[in-house]
C-alpha cells in the first residue's frame, strides 16, 4: 500500500538538504574564525562545533547506516556526540578548525548526493521508507541552524548584523479571545518525516476552551513588568519566583530598561527600541506562566494548542490553514527575517476559527510536560526524544521565525527547561470556558 502511494521523496530530500546548507553558509560566511571557535554562552556550543556535528550526524545516518563507506572513525564521532560532552566544555576538545569543519561537511554532502543515486524511490530499506532518514537529517541540520541563531544572539564580541528579508505590513489584527468548541482531536502524526515524539497519531477528547487570537505582545508584557509583576509572588510558580529572585530577573532577556519606562532591546549586534506590536520573545516558561496568571488566564495545554491548530478530528489539518506547506504569506519562518513580525501580519496563516500566528514568529510555551504519545517507539535512537521524557521539560509548539518550514507542523514538538530564556519563545494565553 505504502509503495503504491510512494511520494517522490528523493527530489525533496535533495532540495531540503541543499536549502539547509545554503542557509548555513548565509549565516556564517564572513564571521572571523576567532568568533566561530569562541564560547559565546555556557549554554551554547561554539559555532564551529555545530557545523561538524551536523555533518557527522549526516555521515552516520545517510552514509554509514545506508551502507556507504565511513569517512571518519568512532573517536571522531565521540567529539561531536552531544551526550558525551556538555556544551560549555566542547571548545576544549581537539575539534576540526573552522575551515576543516566546513570542508568535512562539504565532503559528506558530496558523498551523500552520490550515494542517494543507488536507491530507488520505492526502496524497501526501512530507513528509506518515504525518505524518512533524509527527512530527519534535513530537519536536524535546520534545527541546529536555529540553535546557531540563538548562539549569535548571545554573541557580543562581534557586531553581527545580517541582511534581513523585509516583513509584510501588519493587516487587520483580530483582537481578544476565541471560543473553541471541544471534541475529539487528532494529535501527533504518522507522516514519514515526523519525529518519533510525534508518533503515533491518536485521538484525544479536548473540552471547549477560550484561546487568545494572538500571542502576547511586547506591549502587553511591558504592562505586566511596569505594574510590578516581577515583584509579586502571587503570580508565580514558587520555584519560578525563587529562581527570578536569586537570578535578579526583572524583565525578558535582552530587554534594556530606559529612564521613564521605555524599553530598548538588543538584537544580535544592534540595539533598537522595543516594538510594542511584536510577540514577546526571550521569556522562560515561568515568566509566561506568571503573566497568564496575572491576566486571569493560563497557558494552553499542548492538546489545546494542537486542537486550535488542527481543528477537530473529522477535518484535521497539518497546518493551521490547511495541508499546504507554509509560504511567506502564511508564516514567518526560515530565519531570513531575523525576528518576529507584528501580530496580525499573516491573515492567510490564521485558522478558520480566527486563531492567528500559531506557526512561525515565536515558539509558544504550553503548560504540558514532555512525554511520549501512547504507543511511542524510539526512532532512530533513544537520545533524540525518549531520554528527555518526564516532568523536567515543558513542550513548545509552532516554531519561530528561526525555524525552517521543513521542521514545523502542528504536530511538531519542541521542549526545554522552564528557566530557558534564550530560545525564540513567547506564548499565548487560554482560559476555561464557564
Ligand atoms: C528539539 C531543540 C530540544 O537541540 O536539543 C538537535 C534538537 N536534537 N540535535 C536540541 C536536536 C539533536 C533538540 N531540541
Ligand atoms: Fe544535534
Amino acid at each position: 500500500v505504502a509503495r503504491a502511494r510512494a511520494l517522490p521523496w528523493k527530489a525533496r530530500a535533495v532540495e531540503e538538504l541543499t536549502a539547509a546548507r545554503a542557509r548555513m553558509r548565509r549565516m556564517l560566511e564572513g564571521l572571523p574564525g576567532s568568533v566561530l571557535v569562541q564560547q559565546h554562552s555556557p549554554l551554547m556550543s561554539p559555532l564551529f562545533w555545530d557545523v561538524a556535528h551536523v555533518a557527522n550526524q549526516e555521515e552516520q545516518w545517510l552514509l554509514r547506516a545506508l551502507g556507504a563507506p565511513a569517512l571518519t572513525t568512532a573517536d571522531f564521532d565521540a567529539l561531536y556526540d552531544a551526550f558525551r560532552h556538555p556544551r560549555a566544555t566542547r571548545c576544549q576538545l581537539p575539534l576540526l578548525p573552522p575551515a576543516q569543519a566546513f570542508a568535512y561537511a562539504a565532503r559528506v554532502r558530496e558523498a551523500v548526493l552520490e550515494h542517494l543515486q543507488r536507491f530507488p524511490e520505492d526502496s524497501d530499506v526501512p530507513l528509506l521508507r518515504g525518505g524518512l532518514v533524509f527527512g530527519l537529517v534535513a530537519q536536524h541540520e535546520q534545527q541546529h541552524l536555529e540553535t546557531l541563531c540563538a548562539t549569535l544572539q548571545w554573541m557580543t564580541s562581534h557586531a553581527y548584523r545580517p541582511a534581513a528579508r523585509p516583513r509584510p505590513r501588519p493587516g487587520r489584527a483580530a483582537q481578544g479571545e476565541v471560543y473553541l468548541p471541544g471534541g475529539l482531536v487528532r494529535l501527533g502524526s504518522d507522516s514519514p518525516w515526523a519525529y518519533d515524539n510525534e508518533r503515533p497519531a491518536h485521538l484525544v477528547r479536548v473540552p471547549g476552551f477560550l484561546l487568545d487570537a494572538h500571542p502576547v505582545t511586547n506591549g502587553d508584557y511591558a504592562v505586566f513588568v511596569a505594574s510590578g509583576g516581577y515583584e509579586d509572588a502571587r503570580w508565580w510558580d514558587p520555584q519560578g519566583y525563587a529562581w527570578i529572585r536569586e537570578q535578579g530577573v526583572r524583565h525578558p532577556l535582552f530587554w534594556i530598561p530606559q529612564a521613564g519606562g521605555a524599553w530598548l532591546r538588543r538584537r544580535f549586534g544592534w540595539v533598537e527600541p522595543l516594538p510594542a506590536d511584536e510577540p514577546v520573545q526571550h521569556v522562560c516558561w515561568y515568566e509566561a506562566d506568571a503573566y497568564a496568571r496575572w491576566a486571569g488566564k493560563r497557558l494552553p495545554t499542548e492538546a489545546e494548542w494542537e486542537r486550535a491548530a488542527s481543528g477537530l478530528a473529522g477535518a484535521s489539518r497539518v497546518f493551521p490553514w490547511g495541508d499546504t506547506p507554509a509560504g511567506r504569506e502564511r508564516a514567518n519562518l526560515g530565519g531570513d527575517t531575523w525576528g518576529p513580525s507584528p501580530v496580525g501580519s499573516y491573515p492567510a496563516g490564521a485558522t478558520p476559527e480566527g486563531i492567528w500566528g500559531l506557526i512561525g514568529d515565536v515558539w509558544e510555551w504550553t503548560s504540558s510536560t514532555f512525554h511520549g504519545h501512547p504507543g511511542f517507539v524510539a526512532f532512530p535512537y533513544r537520545e533524540y526524544s525518549e531520554v528527555f521524557f518526564g516532568t523536567e521539560y515543558r513542550v513548545l509548539k509552532g516554531g519561530a521565525w528561526a525555524s525552517a518550514p521543513v521542521a514545523v507542523r502542528n504536530s511538531f514538538r519542541n521542549w526545554d527547561y522552564p528557566i530557558r530564556r534564550h530560545i525564540f519563545a513567547g506564548f499565548r494565553c487560554a482560559r476555561d470556558a464557564r
